[in-house]
């Protein structure tokens, strides 16, 4: 038996997909908070760092990742938000990474996605999860208490911006985002929903987004954005790509996805964005392990909250 600390012991229970008591939750969803709470509106953050964007609580595809990229601590990630909601393992994905975050804070970052909401997770699963595993919401309660202590963004050496969706109209500079208080349910409007919920899009300027929220962007705002802040590239993830990874507007932003077979039925493949100490880009694309793992039956119907 290795001479594991409890919270060694912790994470390798949660790796094994296993549920900790509500107790347990409680415990380390404090202690993430005494974390996060140190971090800035946007975390800096050191290359090399592993990139990784949506999981959408599709546990056993994490793995996966880790096997693909890396265990952390050895590999330092950077998520980029929406790690819960949708899949059928939100409760386990969101504490295994958050039991990583708690012991090593140093070696993963965690940005907030437009699903680490209250509002959201009551529609699109996470609530519901919490309810079923555990017979009451407290964990729900827990989870979204952290939620909003969760970075907005992070900037890797001071040259790759990530954020889990996109731009503003109220945002020229990093700066500006470091005045905002974050600590808040997502807003439905305004700059911090606008970081959450904006895409990119083949437009000029600005556009309504069919989302009803946040914006759509194009190229010449990408552009300005990176020149203004002396950026390399935007790194962004919340868009479902086939091939796992996008880039647009001559390579000054990128959409990173990483949930493999989205909602177990939409056949993509993920990526995660390797950046080596000189910020190199390696792009590692990979699958869904086979479905016999998830623990479904091979036949059975995706719940009604995929749809
Ligand atoms: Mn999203």
């Amino acid at each position: 038996m290795p001479n594991l600390t409890n919270s060694g012991r912790q994470i390798a229970r949660l790796k094994k997909c296993q549920t900790l008591t509500e107790e347990e939750v409680k415990h380390i969803c404090e202690k993430a908070r005494e974390v996060l709470v140190e971090e800035g509106n946007i975390q800096k953050v050191d290359a090399p760092v592993t990139i990784c964007g949506d999981i959408h609580g599709q546990f056993h595809d994490l793995i996966e990742l880790f096997r693909v990229g890396g265990e952390c601590p050895d590999t330092s990630y950077l998520f980029l938000g929406d790690f819960v909601d949708r899949g059928l393992y939100s409760v386990e994905t969101f504490l295994l990474l958050l039991a990583l975050k708690v012991r090593y804070p140093d070696r993963i970052t965690l940005i907030r996605g437009n699903h680490e909401s209250r509002q959201i997770t009551q529609v699109y699963g996470f609530y519901d999860e919490c309810s079923r595993k555990y017979g009451s919401v407290n964990v729900w309660r827990y989870c979204c208490d952290v939620f909003d202590y969760l970075a907005l963004g992070a900037i890797v050496d001071n040259r790759v911006f990530c954020i889990h969706g996109g731009l503003s109209p109220s945002i020229v500079t990093v700066d500006q985002i470091r005045s905002i208080d974050r600590k808040q349910e997502v807003p439905q409007d305004g700059a911090m929903c606008d970081l959450l919920w904006s895409d990119p899009d083949e437009i000029t300027g600005w556009g309504v987004s069919p989302r009803g929220a946040g914006f759509l962007f194009g190229g010449d705002v990408v552009k300005s954005f990176v020149h203004t802040n002396g950026l390399d590239f935007i790194a962004r993830a919340h868009q479902l790509i086939l091939e796992g990874y996008k880039q647009m507007f001559d390579s000054t932003i990128v959409t990173v996805w990483s949930a493999p077979n989205y909602c177990y039925r939409c056949g993509n493949v993920a990526s995660i964005l390797q950046l080596d100490d000189a910020l190199n880009q390696k792009y590692k694309t990979f699958d869904s392990p086979p479905q016999a793992v998830h623990g479904l039956p091979a036949k059975r119907p995706p719940p009604d909250y995929f749809l």
